[in-house]
């Protein structure tokens, strides 16, 4: 029996870090709604990654968004998120908000935009210089509606040439994450749809070119733990977006529409030796990230609420009796195996996880402490005025 008292280390110092664009406005493509309190400048954004790690103690960084994030004064930036308590983290680049980028970036036809797209991640690393971010992330919205439209092999051919002009531009510290999506916005085909796409561009290009799975980017049904387990097989997991989704992209709440996948996920990255600091500085070579837009609730609680989600499945995954299941597993003990398993998943850590919150002076119950303490109440008073930022 493993309990709470024996795992309770392992979550000291779990770090997940939040995307700025989860505190601006979002939406679907019918309406995006105004949060009131929704913040005006990367500054508001970055405070308001700070609130959520100050009520959680799991959210020591923020990752950027370029060029929705860009500043003159990326050093002033830098020293206003220590000042609040966190650190400038994971920088994304945008290829697909330029009208440039119809037919593609990193694999158009054209030379000159695919350099174009080549720049703009160059720009990226200048970036993370200066805000001394590990990743450097790239999704890309590249593909075709229609069969004929494109030329499949030419691109995958033109995105490995672009891919290694990036990587080798990257520091020494630095990794490029690629991230994969099935389909949306091409419907047709995409460039980069699957694991195993991104795993062979990233293995061609060298060692600290590594995956980020986004949890919602799978065709329903499909079994992301495996995927998981693969990838830190082959040492090629970089990094998670976590979200929830029921049907497309959704970006809700990781946790939220299917709680057993998200301990199914973290107990396959906690046995294949994703989770914990694995560097000199204490980080992970997989990275917890969160992927996700709070279109109709307030993106402050609704953060919260995500890395509540993610600790408190990580402290279930953490009790799964690993010599129980193993021992179970070889004896071929179907229904034992499961039972262990499933033990773990339905114990309810809330409890000890209130006590290992206190012990730590952090809010017993973050999300309550959080409506109490008149944050939420006080920023929609003080922002007034300005232009609210969205993902345009
Ligand atoms: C679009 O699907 C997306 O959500 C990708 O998952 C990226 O990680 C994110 O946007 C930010 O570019
Ligand atoms: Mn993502």
């Amino acid at each position: 029996m493993t309990t709470f008292d024996d795992i309770a280390h392992q979550l000291d110092g779990q770090a997940i870090e939040l995307p700025s664009w989860a505190f601006g406005n979002s939406g679907t493509r019918f309406k995006v709604f105004g949060t009131p309190g929704a913040p005006r400048s990367i500054q508001e954004k970055v405070a308001d990654a700070a609130t959520v790690h100050r009520f959680t103690g799991l959210a020591p960084s923020v990752a950027l968004h370029i060029p929705w994030d860009l500043t003159d004064d990326w050093a002033a930036l830098r020293a206003h998120a220590e000042e609040q308590g966190v650190a400038l983290g994971t920088i994304n680049s945008n290829t697909f908000q330029d009208d440039d980028y119809k037919f593609g970036a990193l694999t158009h036809t054209d030379a000159k935009i695919r350099q174009k797209a080549i720049d703009h991640h160059f720009e990226c690393i200048d970036v993370m210089h200066a805000t001394g971010s590990r990743d450097l992330k790239i999704w890309l919205a590249e593909g075709s509606n229609y069969p004929g439209q494109a030329d499949l092999r030419g691109r995958q051919d033109r995105l490995a040439e672009s891919l290694a002009a990036i990587y080798d531009r990257i520091g020494e510290e630095q990794r490029l994450v690629l991230e994969y999506k099935f389909f949306e916005p091409a419907f047709y085909h995409t460039d980069v749809p699957d694991w195993g796409t991104s795993y062979a561009q990233v293995s061609a290009l060298g060692e600290r070119a590594v995956v980020c799975l986004d949890t919602g980017h799978h065709a329903p049904g499909t079994n992301i733990e495996f995927i998981v387990m693969q990838l830190l097989r082959l040492g090629k997991l970089g990094s998670f977006d976590f979200n929830s989704r029921f049907y497309a992209d959704d970006d809700l709440i990781v946790g939220s529409a299917d709680p057993f996948q998200l301990f199914r996920i973290l107990f396959e990255v906690i046995r294949g030796g994703g989770y914990g600091p694995a560097n000199a500085d204490g980080r992970s070579n997989v990275a917890f990230m969160l992927d996700q837009c709070h279109n109709v609730e307030d993106k402050i609680p609704g953060q919260i609420r995500s890395v509540l989600n993610v600790q408190e499945m990580t402290a279930r995954a953490l009790l799964v009796d690993r010599a129980a299941l193993t021992a179970a597993q070889e004896a071929g003990d179907v229904l034992g195996a499961h039972e262990v398993f499933m033990d773990a998943y339905s114990t309810d850590v809330r409890p000890d996880l209130a006590a290992w919150r206190e012990e730590r002076g952090l809010p017993a119950h973050p999300m309550k402490a959080y409506a109490a303490s008149g944050h939420q109440q006080q920023i929609e008073a003080a922002r007034v005025g300005g232009a609210q930022l969205s993902w345009t």
